[in-house]
């Protein structure tokens, strides 16, 4: 055979299957057209043959026009198979009622607990400014809970009306009233430099109504470290309260007193409803109450094992319930805890 008898023969090849695959009938005609123009015994299978007597120079034309052949063959017995695939679909479709033009029944999607948003939100912010996530135990003893914090045995906020005991006998423990137990057992264990953030659940003896449940959550703040002042409180809440509401919020420090901190503020947030024009959310102020903060006192230092001589701190409480009613304008805490799905549904 010579080269051009090759290519005259190559072509011929190339009409003939081409002309076969566009009149195949069904799938199985497609898939003997695919043994007969490229299996084993196959025509391109046999033309190929007559190249191992062929000169290298033809061999380098020969060659590629046989791969050439080779793809646009299998390119349109695979454009074959595809169609006959989609039409044997197409007609099993055709025989039932079944209309895909239809819009799919609608599915459920569940979606996450507006608290779990809040606390998300709050504690994303806070590990940008660099606050590690630690946690404690709910059922803690009163030397974590309240000694060790500056509560002294007689305070009005260890009674059993703000307090749930439960006591095992040997031990007086509680369920902790606020997440402050998970730092004073952090600062036993480290030194400073210390910043972590405590979420998580606290229990106080109140009853439940629209503004209060015996079952909530906060998150906590603690920063110790040398120099550590009201100074950085004040910048880092800031950063706080603009990535929850936006690079214009403000906030103000208002005096105020906890055992754990003195000095001791409120922090309010300018209005964000408002702006601080006065509206019924602020109730006319112009200022939102947000959190609890102060320096540490000196002997929670000291009870933990850290000299205040060397070091200082800052630390802050927030109420996440409380926050998330601000955020998403609820105003029913037990809306947290009803799970309807057709109210949670809608946050
Ligand atoms: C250590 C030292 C200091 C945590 C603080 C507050 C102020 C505070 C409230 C916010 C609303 C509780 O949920 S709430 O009712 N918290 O105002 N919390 S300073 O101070 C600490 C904690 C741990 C070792």
């Amino acid at each position: 055979m010579t080269i051009t008898e090759f290519k005259t023969a190559c072509s011929n090849i190339e009409q003939e299957y081409k002309t076969k695959i566009a009149a195949a009938a069904d799938l199985p005609a497609v898939e003997e057209l695919r043994v007969a123009a490229l299996g084993r015994k196959g025509a391109l299978t046999e033309l190929l043959k007559g190249l191992k007597d062929f000169s290298i120079e033809d061999k380098k034309t020969a060659g590629p026009l046989g791969n050439a052949l080779k793809a646009s063959l299998t390119a349109a017995l695979d454009e074959k198979t595809a169609f006959f695939a989609a039409k044997q679909i197409n007609d099993e479709l055709n025989k039932t009622n079944l209309d895909l033009t239809l819009p799919a029944f609608p599915v459920a999607k569940g979606h996450r607990h507006p608290l779990s948003v809040a606390m998300d939100r709050m504690t994303t912010i806070l590990s940008r400014l660099g606050f590690e996530w630690a946690e404690g135990p709910w059922v803690e003893d009163e030397k974590h809970n309240f000694d060790m914090l500056n509560i002294p045995k007689h305070h009005p906020a260890r009674d059993a009306q703000d307090t749930f005991f439960a006591d095992t006998g040997m031990l007086s423990m509680v369920l902790r009233t606020h997440t402050s137990n998970v730092q004073s057992r952090y600062m036993e264990k480290h030194q400073p430099p210390i910043r972590i953030m405590a979420p998580g659940r606290v229990f106080r003896n109140d009853s439940l109504d629209a503004t209060h449940s015996p079952v909530f959550h906060q998150i906590e703040g603690l920063y110790v470290d040398k120099h550590v002042s009201m100074a950085d409180l004040k910048q880092d809440l800031t950063a706080f309260m603009q990535g929850l509401f936006g690079n214009k919020a403000q906030i103000r420090f208002r005096p105020s007193f906890f055992p754990f901190t003195e000095p001791s503020a409120e922090v309010d947030v300018k209005c964000v409803f408002c702006q601080g024009k006065g509206c019924p959310v602020c109730k006319g102020s112009g200022w939102i109450e947000m959190l609890g903060s102060g320096v540490v006192h000196p002997n929670v230092l000291k009870n933990c094992g850290i000299d205040p001589e060397v070091y200082s701190g800052y630390a802050f409480g927030v109420g996440v319930e409380r926050l998330a009613m601000m955020m998403m304008n609820i105003n029913d805490i037990r809306t947290f805890y009803e799970n309807d799905v057709r109210v949670l549904s809608q946050f």
